[in-house]
């Protein structure tokens, strides 16, 4: 009786201690890689080239998660998949993250059991038009033939818009973006309608991207981020800590550059994201230095940001509501403390 107490207690405190569940982690360090679901081809976000070569700010955002885990951002593995098939792959075990342009809603929280571990790009659906159809706003779009991806918040909220709106429209829904691109540039469609950074990600496959005019009307909101599943606390843990901690650099100075030299730093905010002050990374399951490895391989927000979808990139996206709090944007990474 003695014995089977004692047992309970101590299962009881390595519950409360996070170590119950910690699944996750044991099988990517088992595996000795991330298994990473992005999209099947969205520059700026998940995009491979002619060798398999994925960049992106996604991209980036799995290689931050592998620097954690392993001190080795090359550890990770990507898995193309479409809007329609992200949510089983994840589901289902087959990747470790999701990290694909998909937006946080309370559906995909309670009847899909996921856990978004924050916001890594504010954005909300747009609609883009060939320029010689003429059209200003989106309220000219009545019995428009509209184009998009199936599976998608995409779909839901054009409906909704339409019907608000007292229009008629005709849905042609694909499963791969390269067809909605491919029928939309074909003229089977009036309108392409998706995120707005989708649509500057997409617009570059266009064959005269410059022909065509986004819609100033934003449908809807899109918080995109990294998904994992539920019932994972450890696991969760360390996907949200990896993107406040690339915020948190940013918002403190921190780059890949100068990542070793403000190890030396005074500032105690930048102690404790390195790792030279407390045992954060311990406390995650990883080194201490988790997340100077993050920096060292990807950079600060910010730098994914501007190398992947800022202004000098071909889809030149401002930093608008991505900007940090202090800077006039809504990214409020919460402290390491
Ligand atoms: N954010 C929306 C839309 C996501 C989505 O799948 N968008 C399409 C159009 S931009 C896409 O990612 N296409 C790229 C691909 O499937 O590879 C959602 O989560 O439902």
């Amino acid at each position: 009786m003695k014995k089977i107490l004692t047992f309970a207690i101590a299962a009881g405190a390595m519950a409360v201690a996070g170590f119950a569940q910690a699944a996750t982690l044991d099988d990517v360090r088992a595996r000795g890689y991330v298994q990473c679901g992005v999209s099947q081809g969205l520059p700026g976000f998940s995009n491979a080239d002619d060798n398999g070569n994925w960049t992106g700010i996604d991209v980036d955002f799995c290689h931050g998660v592998a620097a954690a885990v392993f001190g080795d951002s090359s550890k990770v593995r990507f898995t193309p998949l479409s809007a329609k098939q992200r949510f089983t792959a994840l589901s289902s075990g087959e990747i470790d993250i999701l990290s694909r342009n998909t937006t946080w809603t309370m559906t995909r929280d309670t009847q899909l059991g996921l856990n978004f571990a924050g916001v890594n790009y504010y954005d909300g659906q747009g609609m883009m038009v060939p320029s010689s159809l003429g059209v200003k706003s989106a309220t000219e779009l009545d019995g428009a033939n509209i184009c998009t991806n199936t599976g998608t918040t995409t779909e839901l909220n054009i409906t909704d818009y339409f019907r608000a709106n007292n229009m008629s429209f005709n849905l042609v829904a694909f499963e791969k973006a390269d067809e909605v691109v491919a029928a939309y540039d074909a003229g089977r469609c009036d309108v392409y309608t998706t995120d707005r950074s989708g649509l500057a990600a997409q617009r570059t496959k266009l064959a005269n991207p410059s022909a065509h005019t986004v819609l100033p009307e934003i449908i809807s909101k899109e918080p995109l981020g990294p998904v994992v599943r539920q019932g994972d606390d450890q696991w969760f843990n360390i996907v949200r800590w990896t993107l406040n901690a690339m915020i948190n650099a940013e918002e403190l100075g921190v780059t890949k550059a100068n990542v070793g030299q403000m190890m030396g730093s005074d500032n105690p905010a930048i102690k404790r994201l390195l790792g030279s002050e407390g045992n954060f990374g311990e406390e995650l399951g990883l080194s201490n230095d988790w997340a100077a490895n993050i920096i060292k391989a990807v950079g600060n927000y910010g730098e994914s940001y501007d190398a992947n979808v800022g202004p000098d990139t071909p889809l030149g996206l401002d930093r608008g509501v991505n900007a940090l709090w202090n800077k006039g944007g809504i990214l409020y990474a919460a402290p390491i403390r």
